[in-house]
């Protein structure tokens, strides 16, 4: 077969946060072939193995192809588009006007690859009242988000490709990849002797390999590691005093706890040797440049939010800020966080941190008598019924709301929850887009267009949303005749007619999103409509950031959304020079503000605090839902892409193996407090002894064309338990879970 360059179609990676750019042949709807995209600014041709697998998605025999409405008997119907429009606007507005719009949760928004139908869902929300939400990032990164608003701001992300020490606390980036080009840029550091790695994980994962030095903390005890780490910068004057005097606030007293660590008594907490914790804050403190990333391994384990506090330390006391290799604030297109949205959840008084509750409290503040509970829920893009701890009490709570709806492609776990299911076309079938754009100094935002037309009975996120909007009937359509006519004319003719419609009607400012859908949509190229909100993100980015837009080659905000538009393979929308990583932190004085009283009183409490959570009854500790290679939370649910570990092995050191009598392959029983599960075994060096894993993304059911189900491996969160959070940020230790392990007697297949 030859081809042209015509028959490769630019779209991206929807299975991380990555996003790289991918070029495919695309044949009879199959997504035939699959390679890197060199056109992609931040990927530049780079793909891991799991991006040739997409087709596996975008074919999925378990694509839902109609509305669904739950019949009493708790069968699904088919029903046509306008009843369930109808269905679903009189529902919501039922709900908002007895118990009030606050009483609608909406959950989700985007998983990894999808943002922009979220990005709509805002209109139809407000229009109702409901202003509560919760997703993934608040079972991961609201602790961390918590801390960087305290600190200065602002997401940070660090620049491995120039680093010269690059420190990975809970994160595993060989398999979960996390920033550009990944395995490429581990193994330029690996390869070269003038740079270093620094990995502290329990796990010898295949980063940790690849590391200089492994700090292998025992499970849960990041905290007197990275304590220590910092402990060793203070007291052996190893601060980058310039820096701190110029630029961060609050020093001496950050300084005082530290200079209080018994490094020794610490390192023997956390089971790493003293001389390898002293080298490694040594070796960070002598770089020109050093960066770090922390992922769910702390993300996910007790002290979530104080790991979080404590390895910022590691590059701020050494002010490795605003310099090539360091760690960066950077642009942001739109906002992942509702900027200053804080507060308490109405029933259980759960931290909200930027906008999100705790995905852990959702089942508590619906499972409950209290005048104010939710009673209503919106699931876009996300299948909490699997990923939320606690499957069971999701399950319960789904049970218990008056109404409920779920959009996605697949008949998930959720899904079969809801009282309606909206059918999604699939992310190639419609213009997407992800705002997981957190790169520095060059940072990317990509349009996708789509590779073919929705799925009959499908449609795009921005498309339903408007019908749920018009629905709700809270927009007279005469007054957006104006800006209809502009935005036939031109963008400098709409731009001008939007700010007067907008001031002169304020009601038109709180559905935007559904507004620039409906006015300015329909004259954008084919397929294209869905982009309409990115035309008032491109407005913001040029406002917020007038230099580094502009040395991006954007005039203005037309000029970037007009680029945008026409950019295949992504564009470059900001390019900052280092110096304006001080800009970009938030507090007036442009300063780092270190002193968290919170956090000092906590770290000096670790002197007293229990080591662990293990029992007599549940010795082991379980980290429910490590990154493998064939894992992408719950995107692709057709088991048959995966090329190996299809029953997503339980991993287990030999020591616990032999102690328990297991064998490779063999079976075991996991139980914890929470609930059990059976699993393949796999006897692993990796692991330490006391510390066992299970992959994520497994344990979703899956029927073939044959109407055959399978459910390959284990639900995680079927051995999760909600209250075992993060006191700050009530995020779950899923990397944490107490559990005994038996063996079964067993082999695969047999009934259990
Ligand atoms: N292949 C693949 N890649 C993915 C995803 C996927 O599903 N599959 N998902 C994406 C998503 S949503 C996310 S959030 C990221 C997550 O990316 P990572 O955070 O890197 O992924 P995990 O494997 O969950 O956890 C990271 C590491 O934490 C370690 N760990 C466990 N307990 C502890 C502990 O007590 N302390 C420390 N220091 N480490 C511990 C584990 O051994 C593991 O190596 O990956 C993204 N990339
Ligand atoms: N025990 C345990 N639990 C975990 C984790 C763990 O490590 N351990 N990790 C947590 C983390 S970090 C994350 S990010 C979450 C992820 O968990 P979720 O938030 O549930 O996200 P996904 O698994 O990505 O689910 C995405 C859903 O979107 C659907 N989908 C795909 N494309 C489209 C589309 O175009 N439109 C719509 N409407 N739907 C679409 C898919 O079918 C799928 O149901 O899981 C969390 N849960
Ligand atoms: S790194 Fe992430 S986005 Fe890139 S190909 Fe792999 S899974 Fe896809
Ligand atoms: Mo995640």
């Amino acid at each position: 077969m030859t081809d042209t360059d015509t028959d490769w179609q630019p779209t991206a990676c929807i299975l991380c946060e990555c996003n790289c750019g991918i070029v495919v042949h695309v044949d009879d709807r199959r997504l035939l072939r699959i390679r890197g995209d060199k056109d992609h600014p931040a990927s530049r041709g780079y793909t891991c193995n799991k991006a040739l697998r997409l087709d596996h998605y975008q074919n999925n025999p378990n694509r839902l192809t109609s509305p669904m409405r739950r019949r009493p008997d708790g069968s699904y119907e088919e029903i046509d588009w306008e009843t369930a429009i109808s269905e679903i606007g009189a529902g919501f507005r039922a709900i908002a006007d007895t118990y009030g719009g606050d009483k609608i949760l909406y959950y989700g928004g985007g998983g990894q690859g999808n943002h922009l139908g979220g990005a709509y869902s805002g209109a139809f929300l407000k229009a109702l009242g409901s202003y509560h939400r919760s997703n993934a990032l608040a079972q991961e990164k609201t602790g961390e988000h918590w801390v960087d608003a305290h600190l200065y701001g602002n997401h940070t992300r660090g620049e491995f490709e120039y680093a010269e020490v690059s420190v990975f606390v809970g994160k595993n980036p060989w398999m979960s990849q996390s920033f550009p080009r990944a395995r490429v840029v581990l193994n330029d550091i690996a390869k070269d002797p003038a740079r270093s790695m620094i990995v502290i994980d329990p796990v010898l994962t295949d980063t940790a390999k690849m590391a200089d030095f492994h700090l292998r903390v025992r499970p849960g005890t990041d905290a007197w590691c990275l304590a220590s780490l910092a402990a060793v910068l203070v007291q052996e004057n190893l601060c980058d005093e310039g820096f701190l005097a110029e630029h961060v606030t609050g020093v001496d007293a950050v300084r005082e706890v530290f200079a209080e660590v018994p490094v020794d008594e610490y390192a023997r907490r956390c089971g790493v040797d003293q001389d390898l914790i002293r080298a490694a804050a040594r070796r960070i403190a002598a770089a020109d440049s050093a960066a770090v990333f922390e992922d769910l391994g702390v993300q996910q384990s007790p002290n979530s939010t104080l790991c979080s506090y404590l390895n910022k330390m590691l590059w701020i006391l050494t002010g490795n800020f605003a310099k090539r290799g360091g760690q960066h604030l950077h642009s942001s297109f739109a906002p992942l966080f509702r900027p200053g949205g804080v507060g308490r959840t109405p029933v259980t008084g759960a931290p909200i941190i930027g906008g999100l509750m705790p995905s852990n409290v959702v089942p508590e503040e619906i499972l409950t008598d209290h005048p104010d509970r939710f009673r209503a829920m919106i699931v876009e893009s996300s299948n909490p019924a699997h990923s939320v701890a606690d499957s069971d009490a999701v399950r319960r709570a789904f049970a218990a709301l008056e109404f409920s709806v779920v959009i996605d492609v697949a008949m998930t776990e959720t899904a079969r929850l809801a009282h309606y299911v909206l059918p999604a076309a699939s992310q190639f079938e419609k213009a997407e887009a992800t705002f997981f754009n957190l790169e520095f100094p060059h940072n990317t935002f990509h349009l996708r267009h789509r590779l073919m037309e929705p799925l009959p009975g499908t449609l795009p996120e921005p498309e339903i949303w408007a019908r749920l909007t018009r629905a709700l009937g809270v927009v007279d359509d005469a007054e957006l005749t104006p800006l209809r006519q502009a935005a036939r004319q031109s963008l400098a003719a709409f731009t001008e007619a939007f700010l007067t419609a907008v001031g002169a009607n304020p009601g038109l400012g709180k559905v935007l999103p559904f507004v620039l859908y409906e006015t300015l949509g329909p004259t954008l190229p084919e397929g294209l409509s869905g982009a309409a909100a990115l035309w008032g993100l491109a407005q913001k980015a040029a406002m917020t950031y007038p230099e580094a837009v502009r040395r991006a080659g954007h005039r203005d905000g037309n000029a970037l959304f007009e680029a945008i538009l026409d950019g295949r393979s992504g564009v470059t929308f900001t390019v900052h020079d280092y110096e304006d990583d001080f800009s970009l932190i938030s507090h007036p004085d442009r300063r780092i503000a270190l002193e968290m009283p919170e956090m000092l009183a906590d770290i000096r409490a670790l002197a007293d605090a229990p080591a662990g959570l293990t029992t007599h009854e549940f010795p082991i500790v379980l980290s429910a839902g490590e990154r493998r290679a064939y894992t992408a939370n719950d995107i692709i649910r057709d088991p048959s892409w995966r090329k190996r570990d299809a029953d997503g092995a339980l991993r287990v050191s030999p020591a616990d193996a032999e102690a328990l009598g297991l064998v490779d392959g063999g079976r075991a029983r996991i139980t914890t407090a929470a609930g059990s599960a059976e699993a393949t075994v796999e006897i692993s060096d990796a692991m330490l002894p006391g510390h066992a894993s299970l992959p994520n993304g497994f344990g979703v059911d899956f029927v073939d064309a044959n109407g055959g189900a399978v459910v390959p491996g284990v639900a995680p969160n079927a051995l999760t338990w909600s209250s075992w959070r993060d006191a700050y940020a009530g995020t779950p230790w899923h990397k944490h879970v107490p559990a005994r392990i038996e063996k079964a007697d067993h082999r695969v297949g047999a009934a259990t």
